[in-house]
């Protein structure tokens, strides 16, 4: 046992892993110790009853013994109680998150992972987590099953279509560790292979900050993933067609009427102040139903949005 893993066990690094270990290891030493018993006694008795010289011996009639027989059902039975309702009680456990859980949307297909996480974030293949949090995961898959494994953490569950499932787990070290698919999906199953990267609270704060922001991608580019990601595109769309919000199109630059009468040419300012502070000012003829985006986008999103609403000529 322990952190290092053991010959039988990959290292222990959840939680509900010690528990998970113990019942594993009372099975094992458990059959072990019966082996042992049984196979023992048999070799024992045949050697000690073998067949020796010319005169056959013979055994008294000999029908039962009743101290045997409530022996070798009394232990049995109550071993079997153990293991289940020990059992029975890591699965509870390992089946409900506790209540203050981060959640963090698993989709399988084929073959590969992505994670959606509540600040709006995404991954692809890694799923990233704070260590020493309950972190539950609702899973489903766009395809076939696949199943969602992390062996270090003792986590396992089948991820379905048409159906969500979940697990959790609570990382007790920060690392990497690795994520297997564990149910046949077609030719590449074998390569559904991902990471849990567990990292410091702080770090973990500092990841989801940058993980919205490809920094490999033009500016406006990010911009117009934002746009699409965020629902934007929803109440807005990039054609000139009124929907519940004014159209971008050809929005940078031009001048807008407001509820009140007042009106102002658009600049970076006043799209700032609409994506954090829609009601500040109600373009004529829309209703002020624009949720905020205080908290959802950092300055760095704006940014991209900003970069991408000038695109739209
Ligand atoms: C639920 C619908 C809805 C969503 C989602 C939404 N908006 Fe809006 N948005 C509106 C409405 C309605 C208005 C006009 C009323 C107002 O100014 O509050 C508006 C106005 C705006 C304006 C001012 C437009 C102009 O022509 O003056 C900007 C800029 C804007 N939204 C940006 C965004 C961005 C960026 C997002 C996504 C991050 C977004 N909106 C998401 C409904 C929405
Ligand atoms: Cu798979």
């Amino acid at each position: 046992m322990g952190n290092g893993g053991s010959f039988w066990l990959p290292p222990a690094s959840s939680t509900v892993a010690g528990e998970v270990d113990s019942i594993f290891y009372f099975v094992y030493y458990a059959s072990v110790v019966l082996f042992i018993l049984v196979i023992g006694l048999t070799a024992f008795f045949v050697f000690r009853y073998r067949r020796r010289g010319g005169t056959r011996q013979f055994t008294s009639g000999f029908s039962h013994s009743n101290v045997m027989e409530v022996t070798w059902t009394v232990i049995p039975t109550i071993l079997v109680f153990v293991i289940f309702f020990w059992g029975f009680n890591g699965f509870l456990k390992m089946h409900v998150a506790p209540k203050d859980a981060l959640q963090i949307k698993v989709t399988g297909q084929k073959w590969f992972w992505s994670f959606d996480y509540p600040s709006g974030a995404s991954s692809v293949n890694e799923i990233v987590a704070p260590v020493n949090k309950p972190v539950e995961l609702l899973m489903s898959s766009k395809d076939v099953i696949h199943s969602f494994y992390v062996p270090d953490f003792r986590v396992k569950m089948d991820v379905l279509p048409n159906r969500y499932t979940k697990a959790w787990f609570e990382a007790t070290e920060t690392g990497e560790y690795n994520l297997f698919c564990t149910e046949y999906c077609g030719t590449k199953h074998s390569e559904m292979i991902g990471k849990v990267k567990i990292l410091s609270e702080l770090d973990y704060q500092k990841w989801l900050e940058a993980a919205d922001f490809d920094t490999t991608i033009a500016l406006h580019e990010m911009g117009e993933r934002l746009y699409k990601s965020k629902a934007c595109v929803t109440c807005h769309s990039i054609d000139g067609t009124p929907m519940n919000g004014p159209s971008f199109k050809g929005i940078w630059g031009k001048t807008e009427h407001f509820a009140d009468g007042s009106s102002l040419t658009i600049d970076e300012n006043y799209i700032r102040e609409s994506i954090l502070n829609p009601n500040a000012k109600v373009v004529a003829g829309f209703q002020p139903i624009m949720p905020t985006y205080q908290g959802i986008l950092k300055d760095r999103h704006i940014d991209a949005i900003i970069a991408y609403l000038k695109t739209l000529k």
